[in-house]
């Protein structure tokens, strides 16, 4: 089978339409105008391709060709289409339009297969709105309930709760939205690489290992808000300084963190309070973003920190106070796909490479219930999350080339 890299280029730019920010990359927040005409758009791709289009409560969108015998759990693939803010046009979207292609790629094959096989394009897998990520795999792995949408809300103090009843889901369905070891036979999700392994490497597929999970915190610092001329360094408590020093001890503890094969620390969003140039701060308020492939490994990098702000609350006057959002486990892919996956890719001739995702994505949480796998294509430059991200449209189709393959094999299980 023979992806059509025409039609791959013409629907990622078309939804690339659905944009709120086009002077600068693409913006499309969960719920927002740009997100619901996208997942129409998407949706009316699905129609057109002959699957039977359903939606859950929470959003998740399923795109399914039926198999021959409905009495066998489903193959999935999938992805996003909401973004950070000023992103690219590709993360997420490349495995939604590569997953609708490959069924139709095996729709126009006439091959045969029992399993239904589903595109999906899972809620919100992005903390833009919510501050919390893959809403809609969480949500199915059975870490997020409806009484928990209750307490996740947006920057204007919405709920989710409120968003989805807003816009008609049936909350009392929202139980029918978990899926439990069994449900799904096997899930395969292709996603843009958003490192650079790939391209120095210089290999076209990527086959994942392992995927990283965050855990997301607040911290918040407070000091004594103070005249910036009239306060004597000796005298301030200034919570500025108090969580650059809490931010330079956990780039320490991260950059020599050996107990796990990768992690990452990022300190993404920081806001001081008052926030005027001539006031020392009272109050700093910044997230911390870590990524390991190790639940252990992450814990144990976070009580390390935490152990250190008993010095640094005596030493400068302040109290640092944690809260936390998320603290997500790793998963690990499933050996049998990824061996499915690399013939496929032997029999395509396309060079690959195993490698690990520090990025999350909703096979994350697919992965807490069904086994799953990821195909990644090359990244340019290894950027991503910005105007700059690119990947070539050619190996896109070359990643759905094998990722219908996959599919088809799997349905056929
Ligand atoms: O942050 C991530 O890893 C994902 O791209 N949302
Ligand atoms: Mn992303
Ligand atoms: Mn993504």
């Amino acid at each position: 089978m023979k992806s059509d890299v025409k039609r791959i280029e013409k629907e990622l730019r078309e939804l690339n339409e659905f944009n709120s920010t086009p002077e600068s990359g693409t913006t499309r927040v969960l719920f927002t105008e740009p997100e619901l005409k996208g997942r129409e758009y998407v949706k009316g791709i699905m129609k057109d391709a002959g699957l039977e289009v359903t939606e859950d409560s929470i959003g998740n969108v399923f795109g399914c060709l039926k198999g021959t015998d409905p009495s066998l759990a489903p193959v999935w693939t999938g992805s996003h289409i909401d973004t950070v803010l000023n992103a690219g046009m590709f993360d997420g979207m490349a495995g939604v339009i590569g997953g609708i292609e490959a069924l139709r790629m095996i729709k126009e094959s006439g091959a045969g297969h029992k399993r239904d096989i589903c595109a999906i394009i899972y809620t919100s897998e992005e903390p833009t709105r919510f501050e919390l990520s893959c809403l809609g795999s969480r949500a199915m792995a059975g870490e997020l309930s409806v009484e928990d949408t209750k307490n996740v809300h947006d920057k204007d103090g919405k709920t989710l709760y409120e968003v989805l009843n807003e816009l008609g889901y049936d909350l009392s369905e929202f139980h029918r939205i978990k899926r439990s070891k069994g449900d799904v036979y096997a899930a395969v999700e292709m996603h843009i690489e958003q490192s650079s392994k790939l391209e120095n490497d210089h290999k076209q597929l990527g086959i994942v290992k392992a995927i990283c999970a965050p855990s997301n915190y607040d911290i918040i610092v407070k000091g004594v808000q103070s005249h910036a001329g009239g306060t004597s360094m000796e005298d301030r408590h200034d919570a500025y300084m108090a969580a650059c020093d809490i931010a330079l001890r956990l780039e320490k503890i991260a950059r020599e963190n050996t107990a796990s094969e990768y992690t990452t620390a990022t300190i993404g969003r920081v806001a001081t309070v008052p926030g005027s140039v001539n006031v020392i701060p009272g109050e700093c308020r910044f997230s911390v973003d870590i990524r390991d492939t190790d639940a252990d490994s992450k814990k144990q990098l976070m009580k390390n920190l935490v152990s250190q702000f008993p010095d640094i609350e005596k030493e400068r006057g302040v109290t640092i106070d944690i809260v936390t959002y998320n603290e997500d486990i790793p998963v690990k892919c499933d050996r049998d796909i990824m061996d499915i996956i690399r013939k496929h890719m032997e029999n395509s001739g396309a060079e690959y490479e195993y490698l690990l995702s520090g990025a999350y994505h909703d096979s994350l949480f697919v992965g807490h219930f069904a086994p799953v796998a990821m195909i990644f294509v090359p990244s340019k430059n290894g950027i991503s999350h910005s105007p700059e991200e690119w990947t070539d449209f050619e190996d896109i189709a070359a990643g759905t080339d094998v990722l219908a393959e996959t599919l088809l094999e799997l349905a056929n299980k």
